[in-house]
C-alpha cells in the first residue's frame, strides 16, 4: 500500500490493541514495539509513514476529534459517550465486544422512589431511564463500578459486561440489556479530506480483513 501523507492512528493498550493488531497485520502495517512491554507512547511501523499513538481507551475520539490522530478504535461504548463530533465512523470492527447493562444486587428490593445508578457512561445511562420514563439520580465514577451498591453508594450500576464474571464475583446480577457494544473504526473528519487516498486505501483493507475474519468465523463454527 502507498502513503500520501503520514498517518497517526490512535489505540488503547489491552482488549483493543490486541484485537486490532491481526486487522492491521492483515492490512499490511506492523508495529515495530509492543505496548505492553514497551514504555514509549508512540510506536514506529513497519510503514515509516504509519505511527500509532497509545492513549486511554476513552481519549481515543478526542484525540481523533482534534486531529492529533488521523484514526482511532474506539468503543461503541465510548463513543455514545464522546458523541461523535467531528468523526466519521465508517466500519464496525467487531472486536472487543460486550454488552452495555443495567445491573444491582441479586435479590435487592428497590424503592419506588428516584434511583441512584453509579456509571461512567453518563449519556447513555439518562437515555436509557428517560426512555422508560424514569427519574434516575446519576453518580459519575471512572471505574470499579461493582463496587458502588455494595456500600450503599448506588441502587444499581451501568456497566460493559462481557463473561459476566466480574458481575457474579461481587453479587451482581445482570438485569437490563441497554445496546449490544463492538468497537469501531473512527476518522477525522479533516484528515480524511486531505489524505483521501491513504486512508481510502487503509479503510478498505481494513474493511476486507474484517469480512474475512467474520466468513473465517462462520465457517469454522
Ligand atoms: O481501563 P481504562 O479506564 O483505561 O478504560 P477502559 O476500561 O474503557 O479500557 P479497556 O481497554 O478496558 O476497554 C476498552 C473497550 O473494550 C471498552 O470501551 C469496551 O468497548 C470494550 N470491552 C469489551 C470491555 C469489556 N469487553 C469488558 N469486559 N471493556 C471493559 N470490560 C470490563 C467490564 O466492565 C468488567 O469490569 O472488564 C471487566 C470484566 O468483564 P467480565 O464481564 O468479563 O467479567
Ligand atoms: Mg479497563
Amino acid at each position: 500500500m502507498e502513503f500520501d501523507g503520514r498517518i497517526t492512528i490512535a489505540l488503547s493498550k489491552g482488549r483493543i490493541f490486541k484485537d486490532t493488531l491481526p486487522l492491521l497485520r492483515h492490512a499490511g502495517i506492523v508495529p515495530v514495539d509492543d505496548p505492553e512491554t514497551s514504555r514509549k507512547l508512540i510506536l514506529d511501523t513497519n510503514h515509516p509513514q504509519i505511527k500509532l499513538v497509545i492513549i486511554r481507551a476513552s481519549d481515543v475520539p478526542t484525540y481523533v476529534q482534534y486531529g492529533a490522530a488521523d484514526l482511532g478504535v474506539a468503543g461503541k461504548d465510548v463513543l455514545l459517550e464522546h458523541g461523535g463530533g467531528g468523526l466519521y465512523e465508517p466500519l464496525d470492527l467487531e472486536i472487543a465486544k460486550c454488552r452495555l447493562m443495567v445491573a444491582g444486587v441479586k435479590g435487592a428490593q428497590l424503592s419506588n422512589s428516584r434511583l441512584r445508578i453509579a456509571t461512567k457512561f453518563i449519556n447513555s445511562t439518562r437515555r436509557h431511564f428517560a426512555a422508560q420514563g424514569k427519574q434516575v439520580e446519576i453518580i459519575k465514577l471512572y471505574g470499579s463500578m461493582e463496587l458502588a451498591p455494595l456500600v450503599g453508594l448506588s441502587d444499581l450500576i451501568v456497566d460493559v459486561v462481557d463473561t459476566g464474571n466480574t458481575l457474579k464475583a461481587n453479587g451482581l446480577i445482570p438485569l437490563e440489556h441497554i445496546s449490544d457494544i463492538s468497537s469501531r473504526l473512527v476518522i477525522n473528519k479533516a484528515a480524511w479530506k486531505i489524505k483521501h487516498n491513504s486512508i481510502t486505501a487503509l479503510v478498505n483493507a481494513l474493511s476486507v480483513a474484517v469480512n474475512e475474519r467474520s466468513t473465517k468465523g462462520k465457517n469454522n463454527g
